[in-house]
């Protein structure tokens, strides 16, 4: 399979609510992005004021600066800088001033040799807010139909080919519901149209949906994948897991792909490594392998081992339901050793790898090659260290608890409820329910023998 009979665009997009990358990040990712063959950056950070409530403004003097070192440094590596505006909040859409505001805005990065735009319309109320736009347009989907071809239209004018995506306020679902299938059905199909699957954070993108959606709205999805985002209710989650369950055919269906990132760049890095190997090439694309190889690139090799034994117990997303795989097995084996054969064997089994855990986490913290992914990853790792120090008591507990040692059972009982209120305290999901129900397992087995 050639690369260039797959998805057209890959892009990433800096679409997320929460602080936005720094301007050397940026500069860092479009590097990144481009040594691994995506070829769009969109520039549409949730909280720049000057994308979104202050969109009639210009960006300040020194962000426009910035703007133009990110426009430069894509055009270097023959990317498209992609530039968002999101005018959806206060934009009166039957006002030709907020039209023509608009189209400005979009003109002055025109000038700079921007030519992929983007009108999104996304997390803004679902009914037309302005009396005006009440009495002009008949809903909300015709204001946005209106809105977006003025703007292509008046781009027509400016000499060269330019793009423009346009995000739905409802991008996710069938296609087939009345705002979108509207909006598709009546917007030019030379503009994209956004879509994020089934749901917000879509579990599966499939050929069949894609096909459907194209047919409902005359335009085929250009996906806005909401993975590895972690934002809002996320936040506790660090998706540093592989992409998964995305059809290896879906490129024959989309007009492109892109992925929305998290705010921390380089724990970003490692699923978006593994989604560069699905857009490259989707029919041989295997998640654990490009997991490997993501973690040990953006890791580095000293540190490669140590962050995959922990990245295996930060997996929970939408993507992936099974958490902690390793540590399940172990406890699983555990359990049979424990009742059935060698305890003492067992007790030291699993002593040993909460120590290696505890071991693992020192490494991570103490400072790693990649410094900056430490950095990103602290708080999911300090939990995990937590956990190990909650196993090691736990097993102790068993250990003496089931051996008629009370004393010592008491001591480590007390210590497993201190550490375990210590990790509650930390939000951060790590172990999802694994470790938990390990500890309840553990002080069951105490209580019965006693
Ligand atoms: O997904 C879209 C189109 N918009 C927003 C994103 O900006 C946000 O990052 C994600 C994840 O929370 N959800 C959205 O609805």
């Amino acid at each position: 399979m050639s690369k260039l009979a797959c998805f057209a665009v890959r892009g990433v997009i800096e679409g997320f609510y929460g602080t936005p990358w720094t301007h050397a990040e940026r500069l860092d990712m479009i590097d990144f992005l481009h040594r691994h063959d995506y070829n769009a950056y969109f520039y549409s950070p949730k909280d720049d004021l000057f994308l979104r409530e202050r969109w009639m403004e210009s960006h300040p003097t020194e962000a426009m600066r910035q703007l133009d070192e990110l426009i430069d440094s894509t055009r270097q590596r023959q990317m498209q800088f992609v530039y968002c505006l999101s005018p959806g909040l206060s934009m009166e859409y039957a006002n030709p001033a907020h039209i023509k505001q608009l189209v400005q805005k979009y003109r002055t990065m025109y000038d700079k040799g921007v030519r992929y735009f983007s009108l999104l319309f996304d997390d803004i109320p679902m009914h037309l807010l302005h009396e005006q736009d009440i009495a002009q347009f008949a809903h909300l989907a015709d204001a946005h139909v209106q809105t977006a071809s003025r703007v292509w239209e008046m781009m027509q004018g400016w000499g060269e080919p330019v793009r423009l995506f346009v995000c739905p306020t409802q991008y996710n679902g069938i296609g087939k519901e009345p705002y979108i299938q509207h909006l598709g059905q009546h917007l030019s199909e030379e503009m994209d149209l956004f879509w994020t699957g089934r749901f917000v954070c879509s579990p599966y993108l499939t050929d069949g949906d894609a096909v459907r959606f194209a047919e409902y709205t005359r335009h085929k999805p250009f996906y806005w994948d909401n993975y590895p985002v972690n934002d809002l209710a996320m936040a506790n989650e660090l998706h540093i897991g592989p992409l998964r369950h995305r059809d290896p055919d879906l490129w024959q269906h989309a007009s492109g792909y892109v992925a929305n990132a998290m705010s921390l760049p380089e724990c970003s890095k490692i699923p978006l490594m593994t989604t560069a190997a699905y857009l490259r090439d989707p029919y041989g694309y295997d998640p654990h392998i490009a997991w490997k190889q993501a973690v040990a690139e953006v890791a580095g090799d000293a540190d490669a081992d140590a962050f995959f034994a922990f990245a295996d117990n930060v997996q929970s997303s939408f993507l992936c339901e099974v958490e902690s795989p390793r540590l399940l097995e172990a406890f699983l084996s555990f359990r049979f050793q424990f009742l059935q054969g060698d305890r003492n064997k067992a007790v030291s089994e699993l002593n040993l790898l909460f120590r290696e855990m505890e071991q693992t986490a020192h490494q991570l913290l103490g400072g790693m090659s990649n410094y900056k992914l430490a950095k990103e990853a602290r708080p999911w790792i300090e939990k995990y260290r937590h956990w190990a120090k909650v196993g090691q008591s736990a097993v102790a507990l068993i250990d003496h608890g089931t051996s008629g040692r009370v004393p010592h059972a008491a001591f480590h009982l007390m210590r497993l409820r201190q550490w375990l209120k210590r990790t509650e305290r930390l939000p951060q999901k790590v172990c999802g329910q694994v470790m938990q129900l390990f500890v309840d397992a553990i002080l069951q087995e105490v209580k019965k023998s006693s």
